[in-house]
């Protein structure tokens, strides 16, 4: 067990943590990726929204707050009833179907439907783009520009609110010369957010389990947060990203958390009718004990017809309240939480239970496949906690119902800085599986380091389960059909907002949420491009000193930041030589003799853990070829996983040419270096950017280089000592 935040950084020696929030919510959160300034070029224009629906009139709501903020003008027609409240700020009222809006206009976002388009569309902009005729779906839009107009039309509400945040996106450029014609559709239906936060502050994990951004924006203290405006906000944020889908309690179901599923069911929704106008459905997790600690049933046998027809009521209440509600989220048989094993089921038996209960309403369980003995003995080498999902779900493909969707983290382990892809992935065909990323910096420096993530994400998601040429893991999730047949999945990511004005206590890792979204959007983006998206909208040019050299700033800070992190922290994929004591800074053998089943092995002639078939725990083995081949050679091993897959000396020399020792040397001194370096370059932006933003990241950077210090002197000291080789160049170590 763990320290809560704010002790954490006092025991690391880092600074007091200000973001931890005793009182509630901060009065003016930052305007993270939607400040007033990017709505602009739409906010100027003449724009004509057309259609009716809770959706249609957020995107209306938007654009008259762009337009009454910068001289634009917005009128709307609407097909059908509308569900608009009273127009704002003066906004024309909706127009009776088929009439005309005054004047020319710049910009049309119509809904499509059995009426005809407004005539402001010009003829040619309503047509599909060559050889893409497809239905655009729920979610999907076009967007064109033809003869001065631009033009986004959607066959769904939640359509237009994509495509108006894309016009966002594109700025300027949407509103100049011509576009061709083009389809936008989510690669993946759902894109969630899984929230860590507890209603009733917990005694170790506090507000919010792994939670670095200061108190929960959802619960405050055994209630609800009640600042309905920073909800309203957050939801806004995450639209303009494409998350679609929110679980808004922690999977580690507590006794205040659990009556969320019935007798708080009022707070659950309450959240679903502040997220439903972005878009966004509401998930809970849920205790499979519940037909025990809610229901009073002896027994949450998934097998007992009285559990069952108590999952079938309760749910039948749920949906009764929440129409729209997205389903459950489970945590089963895992660090203490209950789950069928108490009963000699299986998983499938568990999740099929809650899903024949969510079925006829349109539901979905996520059951996770984070499953493990975390109570060994690390005496014991023949156990392997990265075998471990692989071991309990692996059998059970084919036995899932269809509105299971096994949740599966994207490592064996544990969300380290380097791990392989999970082999589950490869290994469940006929299950519908989602990747669970964390956006939370729980094992990358705690929103107290710079880490932009979504490289790491990116080379998961490019990651081929079954070799090359075969599909991706992103392939694999969009739906793209293999030998099996088809079966989509989603992307999810563990939040790491909470109630700071920075929203996620580094204002940079503001970043990683926003590219969490845009990659659950659309997985084959590039970081980069990514990055620059997240610039260009976060310190739009008009409103910072030196456009250029912001850019470049942020690049040269972020880019590369997550390897930076591995560089001066575990190294070669070995994982696990964090503190134990809320895992921020080094503790190279802070776990080597617990019972939670993440060793390194080091001793005086070699790290790392034996793997192998041959020789180790066999875990290579649950690899399909060529993986289970390429892992099981010391010689064709990745050398950055070269340790999570054996144990070698000391003086084995990797690909790049330097033995495992002088790499370790080498690594964390560099890693320093660039610390420091990105250190000095934030510098250059004071005066550049907004102060308090300045303020924030580089009280930051200041920390972070205190923390890699300790890491290089700790791990440089530990394997000096163990292996009794200096380094080749002679640089100080303890
Ligand atoms: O990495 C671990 C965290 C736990 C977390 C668990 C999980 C919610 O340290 O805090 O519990 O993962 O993913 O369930």
């Amino acid at each position: 067990m763990s320290l809560p935040v704010t002790a954490q950084h006092a025991a690391a020696g880092g600074p007091a943590d200000e973001t931890a929030s005793t009182t509630g919510a901060d009065p003016t959160p930052h305007a993270a990726w939607l400040p007033p300034e990017v709505f602009r070029p739409l906010g100027t224009r003449r724009v004509l929204v057309h259609g009716a629906g809770l959706l249609v009139d957020t995107v209306f709501a938007e654009v008259v707050r762009a337009c009454a903020g910068h001289g634009g003008r917005v009128d709307r027609s609407a097909a059908g009833p509308s569900s608009a409240a009273a127009p704002e700020h003066g906004a024309a009222p909706p127009r009776p179907e088929g009439e005309p809006a005054a004047g020319p206009v710049d910009l049309v976002l119509a809904l499509r439907g059995p009426h005809p388009l407004p005539p402001a569309v010009p003829p040619g902009a309503a047509a599909a783009p060559a050889g893409d005729d497809g239905p655009l779906g729920d979610e999907g839009f076009l967007s064109t520009r033809v003869d001065g107009v631009t033009v986004v039309l959607a066959d769904a509400p939640a359509g237009l609110l994509y495509g108006l945040f894309h016009l966002v996106r594109l700025g300027e450029a949407a509103f100049t010369g011509d576009r061709p014609a083009r389809a936008h559709r989510p690669a993946l239906r759902r894109r969630m957010l899984d929230h860590w936060d507890n209603v009733a502050v917990h005694p170790d994990m506090g507000q919010v389990e792994r939670g670095y951004a200061g108190g929960s924006i959802f619960w405050h203290d055994g209630g609800p947060n009640g600042d309905r405006d920073r909800l309203r906000a957050y939801g806004r944020l995450l639209a303009a990203t494409g998350v679609n889908a929110i679980s808004v309690n922690n999977v580690n179901v507590h006794a205040t958390e659990a009556r969320l599923l019935t007798d708080r069911l009022d707070d659950v929704a309450d959240l679903a009718d502040l997220l439903r106008p972005y878009g966004i459905r509401v998930h809970l997790s849920v205790t499979f004990a519940a037909p025990v600690v809610l229901g009073g049933l002896p027994t949450a046998d998934p097998l007992d017809d009285r559990v069952r027809d108590w999952w079938d009521e309760t749910t039948r209440r749920v949906y009764a309240r929440i129409p729209d509600f997205g389903g459950y989220l489970v945590k089963a048989d895992s660090e203490g939480q209950p789950g069928p094993a108490t009963y000699g089921r299986d998983h499938a038996d568990g999740a099929n239970l809650l899903a024949g209960a969510l079925a006829r309403h349109g539901g979905v369980v996520h059951w996770r496949a984070f499953v493990y003995d975390h109570r060994r003995d690390w005496r014991d080498r023949s156990i392997d906690r990265a075998r471990a999902a692989y071991d309990h779900f692996a059998p059970l493909d084919g036995r899932f119902a269809d509105n299971v969707v096994l949740q599966v983290k994207y490592g064996p382990v544990d969300f380290q800085p380097r791990e392989p892809v999970s082999p589950v992935i490869a290994a469940m065909p006929a299950t519908r599986l989602a990747v669970e990323l964390q956006v939370t910096q729980e094992y990358t420096g705690q929103q107290w380091h710079a880490c932009y993530l979504a490289p790491l994400w990116s080379e998961v998601l490019d990651f081929r389960p079954w070799g090359p040429p075969e599909r991706t893991v992103a392939d694999v999730l969009a739906g793209v059909p293999g030998p099996e047949p088809r079966r989509d999945g989603d992307l999810v990511a563990v939040a790491n907002v909470g109630d700071d004005r920075f929203w996620c206590g580094h204002p940079l890792a503001q970043a990683n949420l926003y590219a969490f979204g845009r990659l659950a959007w659309d997985p084959y983006l590039d970081p980069a491009a990514v990055l620059d998206e997240w610039i260009d909208l976060t310190f739009p040019a008009p409103t910072v000193g030196d456009p250029a050299l912001v850019r470049e700033t942020l690049h040269a800070v972020l880019d590369d930041s997550w390897r930076t992190y591995e560089r001066y922290t575990a190294p070669l994929g070995v994982g696990f030589m964090v503190d134990p004591d809320g895992h921020y800074g080094p503790g190279v053998d802070g776990y080597e003799y617990s019972r939670w089943g993440t060793y390194h092995y080091a001793d005086r002639d070699g790290v790392g853990v034996d793997r192998t078939r041959a020789t180790g725990t066999g875990f290579t083995g649950q690899y399909p070829p060529p993986w289970s081949q390429v892992y099981e050679s010391p010689e064709r091993c990745p050398d950055e996983l070269l340790l999570f897959f054996h144990h070698v000396p000391y003086g084995h020399v990797l690909h790049s040419g330097v033995t495992v020792i002088q790499h370790i040397y080498d690594t964390h001194f560099a890693g320093v270096e660039q610390v420091g370096a990105m250190r000095d370059r934030w510098g250059r932006l004071a005066g550049v950017v907004d102060q308090g933003v300045h303020d924030r990241v580089a009280e930051r950077l200041d920390e972070q280089l205190r923390c890699a210090i300790e890491w290089r002197d700790q791990i440089n000291t530990y394997f000096f000592r163990k292996s009794g080789v200096p380094d080749a160049r002679g640089r100080r170590i303890y």
